[in-house]
């Protein structure tokens, strides 16, 4: 008589991961992708105990109540605006996500948006390929060391950034929700008071509904007409509308931008200006990275199925 092989734990997979993750995945767990219907193209939802997202994609409210048996939203990434926590909160749903190993890819690509921005390493590019160079030498452009770089959100990314530009000899100050007595960088009261000060505005603050507009137009306009912003956080944190005004109108020079509001489909505006660098969130977008983060999600599933304590919980389950 054979023996009935246990049942493995079935995990809904409503964002796709890599072949590296989902190798592994498949061993211990039976993955179920979301239809592109929705849960209605599923024969059941009654014994999906987890479910794994992306911080972009997240878990609506609508989505987790429909698990009845739902227990584990393992989010691969360190955004968690798009999971309904108190949805997930009401139905004893724990929530993971994957923060630190992100953190100096996302900080590197602030790093690089700003440097492709104020050195014009775009237009270089398609200079040198348009063949241009031989009849004149490109126009100048901005420079980074020296300037005065305010960061919004001086959380474990914000950090990060703030580290680097002090290696390109810039000033460094700051906006934090909560003081951040420990740090040597000199803070300012609000954003728009710290991008009065700047000459570039890096956005690094948590996305959700606290900070939805927090970088406003008057914030924004306050940069001045040489000033740069750029956006490694998510496109709701900055009005987009105000920005592209300031970008059309020049109240601004420019912006590097990683994320945007309804993205993956970007405002047809934006790819009409000549003085932004547009990259398709690809802040933590490295093999390594990912690689680390998929790891992470993988760690959190078994931590939950063996009953053991979620190493990154951002909630956790009552008993
Ligand atoms: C990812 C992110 O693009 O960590 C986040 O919150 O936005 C990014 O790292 C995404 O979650 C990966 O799918």
């Amino acid at each position: 008589m054979s023996a009935v092989p246990p049942s493995r734990p079935k995990v809904l997979m409503v964002s796709p991961m890599p072949d590296w993750d989902l190798a592994p995945m498949r061993e211990a767990y039976e993955l179920i992708d979301l239809p592109a219907g929705g849960l209605g193209g599923l024969a059941t939802t009654a014994d999906i105990t987890a479910l794994v997202t992306s911080g972009g994609r997240g878990a609506e409210a609508a989505l987790i109540e429909a698990l009845p048996a739902l227990e584990l939203i393992a989010v691969y990434g360190v955004g968690y605006d798009r999971v309904d926590l108190e949805a997930a909160a009401r139905c004893n749903v724990a929530v993971t996500t994957t923060p630190d190993v992100l953190t100096a890819d996302v900080a590197d690509m602030a790093l690089a948006l700003t440097l492709a921005l104020a050195r014009r390493i775009v237009d270089g590019d398609a200079f040198v390929r348009s063949g241009a160079w031989p009849n004149g030498a490109m126009p100048l452009t901005g420079n980074v060391a020296g300037c005065k770089v305010g960061i919004v959100g001086l959380g474990r990314i914000g950090e990060a950034i703030a580290r680097r530009f002090a290696g390109f000899d810039t000033k460094i100050g700051y906006w934090n929700r909560s003081p951040k007595p420990s740090s040597s960088w000199q803070a300012f009261p609000t954003p728009a008071a710290l991008s009065a000060w700047a000459d570039i505005l890096v956005v690094a603050v948590a996305g959700g509904g606290d900070t939805v507009g927090l970088v406003d137009a008057a914030t924004i306009t306050a940069l001045g007409r040489d000033g740069l912003l750029v956006n490694i956080s998510r496109g709701t944190t900055v009005d987009e509308a105000a920005l592209i005004a300031a970008l059309e109108s020049g109240a601004i020079a420019g912006a590097g931008l990683d994320v945007f509001r309804d993205e993956p489909t970007i405002d047809p505006r934006f790819s009409r200006l000549g003085n932004v660098v547009l990259s398709p969130h690809q802040g933590s977008a490295t093999v390594a990275t990912r690689r680390a983060m998929g790891a992470l999600v993988r760690t959190n599933l078994a931590a939950h199925f063996a009953g053991k304590a979620l190493p990154t919980a951002v909630l956790s389950r009552h008993s």
